[in-house]
């Protein structure tokens, strides 16, 4: 028989620490849960259900969306916007925020998602996963518009990613600390077996898709071949490299065993900041990063001061380990 935390435990016995809270936040998080259950479902029998493949359409970012990335995203919404707790929502496939139905009550949270990150990996059976930011509507139970998503990453109640991976885990914070669950498909629920997940300050692995290296900026190139020249460079010792394009993957490798993750501003196209999304992707993995003892910058700037202007605002994404983000800061700085 099973012995360990519960998520459902954990919650409960986290909100009696919480003066005045009302169970709300409680609630919300359990039916992030339900939908995230259900996505690992569909995931997991990818072809036997036939949910593997791309459509003929393209997301308001202009790439063209997988099945499931649509499958998904209807998951997060159904599971999320009927019982109350949520003045709005806003995901990366989706241009526009997405509304609670008149049939339904508003609450006060706002969430932010990305339903299906590194879906280029569905069809080869990579991981892939979820990642979600929970916001307080500036005025509860009050239709959110656009603006009302537009908090620094800061103000985040909770932020949280599901990785679809040899097991289905699921990371999360609420400003303390870091936990992490797996799923027990047996029983259905989510366990506590990774608590108080802490980055190792140092670090000699680094993740960079390195395909763009001829558009990267000085700083960038310059720590990425000082890494390159190992143990008889300035560095002095030798480093090791992954890239999985999953973002989700790449920062839970990071929270196990250290790491940095680079996907930095480039050349390559003048409109874009860098690949990554700040509400859905930047956010709520740099809140993760910083509850856990990383830093998660820009090269420039803190990312969760960062105060966004659009739902959709890409922004170039340096996180991980913290000795060695301070190193790629410190070559931003000369
Ligand atoms: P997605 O949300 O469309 O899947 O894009 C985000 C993903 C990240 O998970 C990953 O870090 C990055 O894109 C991979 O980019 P690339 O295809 O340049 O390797
Ligand atoms: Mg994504």
């Amino acid at each position: 028989m099973h012995t360990g935390t519960t998520l459902t435990q954990f919650i409960i016995e986290e909100q009696r620490h919480i003066a005045g809270a009302t169970g709300d936040f409680t609630a919300l998080l359990n039916d992030v849960v339900t939908a995230i259950k259900t996505i690992s479902n569909a995931v997991n029998k990818g072809a036997l259900i036939g949910v593997m493949g791309a459509l003929e359409t393209e997301n308001v970012q202009g790439e063209t969306q997988k099945k499931l990335d649509v499958i998904t995203n209807e998951m997060m919404i159904r599971h999320n916007e009927w019982a109350g707790h949520l003045a709005g929502m806003a995901s990366e496939e989706m241009d526009e925020v997405y509304p609670i139905p008149n049939k339904y009550p508003l609450g006060k949270y706002l969430m932010v998602f990305d339903p299906l990150d590194g879906s280029s990996n569905v069809d080869i059976n990579i991981s892939v996963g979820t990642i979600f930011s929970i916001l307080r509507a500036p005025v509860p139970n009050r239709a959110a518009a656009e603006v009302d998503f537009l908090q620094p990453g800061v103000k985040q109640v909770c932020a949280g990613y599901a990785l679809y991976g040899s097991s289905t885990m699921l990371v999360l914070t609420t400003g303390h600390g870091v936990n992490g669950f797996t799923l027990d498909r047996d029983i259905g629920e989510f366990v506590l077996t990774h608590p108080g997940m802490k980055i190792p300050a140092d670090t000699k692995e680094f993740a960079i898709n390195a395909s763009n290296q001829r558009f990267w900026e000085a700083p960038v190139q310059r720590y990425v071949a000082e890494c390159l020249e190992g143990s008889t460079g300035p560095r002095g010792r030798d480093f090791n490299m992954r890239w999985v394009a999953s973002m989700v993957a790449e920062v839970h490798r990071i929270l196990t065993r250290g790491g940095i993750f680079m996907y930095p501003r480039d050349t390559k196209d003048a409109s874009k900041a860098g690949k990554l999304r700040l509400l859905y992707e930047a956010n709520p993995m740099s809140f993760i990063v910083e509850q856990a003892g990383g830093l998660s910058s820009t090269g420039y700037e803190r990312i969760l001061d960062m105060t966004p202007e659009n739902l959709h605002q890409r922004v170039p994404v340096i996180l991980g380990s913290r000795n060695e983000v301070e190193v790629v800061l410190g070559y931003h700085r000369n």
